[in-house]
């Protein structure tokens, strides 16, 4: 049994279905948690966080960053999947090896074997900050799984299904949390509340979110 270095209490991996497709690993992300933090410090080094500007002409609360061939970025023209950063004009970092194969590990124990994201959107909320409900649709493969990983403070995820009508269900999602979206969630409509204030002893007054997708053409 591995420790927390922290606090020596062990960690406890569990796994409960949210929804068909939707598969919730509490913990699975919590071994190992300083280094997946130096690999994203070491992408946010290269590709800052930013806030970006929705096509309706709004600014997102949350802050944002890519890792791997392929970045999710968006500006009055629309939202898009890009090779580039469009801030340096250079390819985003390479998806950092634990990053992968945390990715990868996640999605084989939810039943998605091999599977291989060409990308990885990096958010953070600080206090306030929020998502409103979406989809995420811009990917060219659906058959592929989301892998979602929650890093710091604890947040409300809020998970529909795939009719916006339909009022969400609410989820904590706190450090080390992972949620594999695949089958008939993965177009399940989905949003975070605002971040409560908090402190957490690795993040800070920070909640940090990584998306593994398979954004390109399969
Ligand atoms: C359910 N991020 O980046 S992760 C996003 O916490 C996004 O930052 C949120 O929604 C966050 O697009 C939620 C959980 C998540 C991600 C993708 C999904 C849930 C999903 C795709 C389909 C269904
Ligand atoms: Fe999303």
């Amino acid at each position: 049994m591995t420790s927390d270095l922290f606090d020596d209490l062990p960690i406890t991996v569990t796994r409960e279905t949210l929804a068909p497709g939707a598969a919730l690993l509490r913990g699975f992300a919590r071994e190992g948690d300083a280094t997946l933090l130096q690999a994203i410090e070491e992408v946010t080094a290269q590709a800052p966080f930013r806030h970006l500007v929705t096509p309706g002409g709004y600014t997102m609360s949350v802050g944002m960053s890519n890792c791997g061939a392929l970045g999710w970025v968006s500006n009055r023209s629309g939202y898009r999947y890009d090779p580039l950063d469009p801030l340096s004009g250079q390819p985003w970092p390479a998806m950092p090896a634990p990053l992968m194969v945390l990715a990868e590990r996640a999605a084989a124990q939810a039943g998605f074997e091999g599977f291989r994201p060409d990308a990885c959107l990096i958010n953070v909320y600080e206090p306030g900050a929020r998502l409103s409900l979406h989809q995420d649709k811009d990917e060219k493969d659906f058959a592929a799984p989301i892998v979602s990983v929650s890093l710091g403070l604890s947040a409300v995820f809020l998970f529909g299904s795939a009719s916006r009508r339909d009022k969400p269900q609410r989820y904590r999602l706190t450090h080390g949390d992972v949620v594999v979206w695949g089958g008939p969630s993965r177009l399940a409509f989905h949003g975070v509340a605002p971040l409560a204030d908090g402190e957490h002893p690795l993040l800070g007054r920070r909640r940090i979110n990584l998306t593994f997708r398979c954004a390109g053409r399969v």
